[in-house]
């Protein structure tokens, strides 16, 4: 079996057993299995820090840090300031200067130059997210003839908005190099050929495979999943807090309502809070008995569009708090961290909905594990936003136009009287989803459609 390489921003935990995190729990299983290379950033920022190579049985970690400019151009910089926002729909967001595409080139070929060393004839290359979007050019460059895989992690726009991305022709031609385009949604790949035919002279052989020059690329979906058994079990572990919870529901006649995201723009934090508000405001015999919490665990605080939304946030709480709350009773719990992943699995379970409503998001992770963490004598209700990519799976979810304040507060109000053979109806569907694909499934899917993908033995090279 060829061996796997595999670049992303970050690497993983190779150390840790349990691993958190679709692509961490993909990643390092087929890296073990096979064997491999796992390439990335560090985390570090400054000279002090120096690039390591690593070795952990079969498996090799290929680390390096970023220097000052490099974190503020290429990470904060064209990444999280132009191809984020962009790419989420938030044109309005898009910060450009010309230096910030110059270092992202530049880092992309330092990845290059670091790997290219340790390359063998017929590793499977893997590259993930948009940070690395020029990373296979860049070893087409360097003479690398092997299959060469992408994976984006966040959607892809309308061919409109992918078009006002400065450089987006630079961008298409980078993506032209991969012998292979994985996006986490059948509309992503809608939008990614839409995009080739309005904007490029490539030769569509099939609906979703393109000849560009004397390369075949392969355009297509793969929603990641999650690890269901280890989730499910780490919310199952400590039954008397869940026991006490479950009696707060069925004596006190508690709503409990439940969100955890990483504090960002894209997940719809405070449209959310006006939609629980309303729900309040419409539903008075609610007041005193829901209490929604919302874990944030705080992200990219250097960028002032994360500074706002944090902001914010925390004005929303107060007066929701304010306007609503009594001696004994507040409707918002408000978390700005990082929580342990077993706690969260267990309030999952503990909380009878869980309200996943981003403005847009690549798949969303939460959604799936809120699922995977209901007991299914009793289980949850997931009120899902139609733009994350997991509502494409999960259509029992109710699903909500995150945008409609008064639809997430009808929505809220359907869940908190819908009768228990409906709730395990549904819960019953979308575990059935959750687990037919979960992250060895994508990884497994994922790697079968990279060794048969592009044309072996032509000459790759293009520029
Ligand atoms: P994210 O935008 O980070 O990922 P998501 O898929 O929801 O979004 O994953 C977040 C992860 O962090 C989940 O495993 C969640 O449990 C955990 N988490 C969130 N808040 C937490 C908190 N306060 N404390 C502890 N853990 C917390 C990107 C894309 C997504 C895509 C994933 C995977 O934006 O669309 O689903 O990659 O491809």
């Amino acid at each position: 079996m060829e061996r796997l390489v595999v670049i992303s921003n970050r690497t993983g935990d190779l150390e840790n057993k349990t691993q958190t995190g679709g692509l961490a729990v993909g990643i390092v299983d087929a890296l073990r299995s096979r064997g491999g290379m796992w390439v990335g950033w560090n985390g570090e920022v400054g000279r002090e820090s120096k690039a390591s190579r690593k070795t952990y049985d079969n498996v090799i970690s290929l680390t390096m840090p970023l220097s000052e400019e490099e974190h503020e151009q290429y990470y904060l910089g064209f990444a999280n300031k132009v191809l984020w926002p962009a790419f989420h729909y938030r044109l309005d967001l898009m910060d450009h200067r010309t230096e910030f595409v110059d270092r992202y080139a530049a880092v992309n070929r330092k990845f290059a130059d670091m790997t290219c060393p340790h390359l063998r004839e017929d590793d499977l290359i893997w590259i993930h997210d948009y940070h690395l979007i020029p990373l296979a050019a860049e070893f087409r460059q360097r003479d690398c003839r092997q299959k060469i895989g992408f994976f984006l992690h966040i959607p892809f726009p309308s061919a409109d908005v992918f078009s006002a991305i400065p450089y987006h022709d630079w961008l298409r031609e980078c993506f032209l190099q991969f012998d292979l385009i994985g996006l986490q949604t059948k509309n992503d790949v809608q939008n990614f050929c839409r995009y080739l035919r309005e904007h490029s002279d490539v030769e569509f052989i099939t609906s979703n495979t393109v000849r560009w020059h004397d390369q075949v690329i392969t355009i297509a979906d793969f929603p990641i999943g999650i690890d269901v058994q280890q989730f499910a079990e780490m919310a199952h572990q400590d039954d008397d807090t869940i026991e006490l919870e479950r009696m707060r529901r069925t004596v006190l006649k508690r709503f409990q309502i439940i969100s955890a995201d990483r504090l960002d723009y894209s997940k719809g934090l405070p449209q959310r809070m006006k939609a629980f508000r309303k729900f309040l405001e419409d539903c008075p015999e609610y007041q005193g008995r829901a209490e929604y919490l919302q874990i944030a665990s705080p992200s990219r605080e250097d960028v002032s569009a994360y500074a706002d939304i944090r902001a914010e946030l925390e004005g929303l709480t107060g007066a929701v708090n304010g306007k609503f709350a009594d001696f004994n009773w507040a409707p918002i719990q408000y978390i700005n961290r990082n929580i342990p992943r077993e706690q969260l699995a267990q309030l999952f379970r503990c909380s009878l909905v869980g309200l996943i409503t981003p403005l847009r998001d690549g798949m969303n992770l939460v959604a799936k594990e809120y699922v995977a963490a209901q007991d299914d004598k009793d289980p949850g209700i997931l009120i899902l936003s139609k733009f994350a990519g997991a509502a494409e799976e999960l259509d029992q979810a109710i699903i909500v136009n995150p945008y409609d304040i008064h639809d997430v507060a009808q929505a809220l109000k359907r869940a908190a009287v819908m009768s228990m053979d409906e709730r395990r109806e549904r819960h019953r569907s979308l575990l059935k989803q959750v687990t037919g694909n979960d992250a060895n499934q994508w990884k497994d899917n994922y790697l079968a459609a990279l060794q048969s993908a592009g044309t072996s033995g032509e000459l790759k090279k293009r520029f």
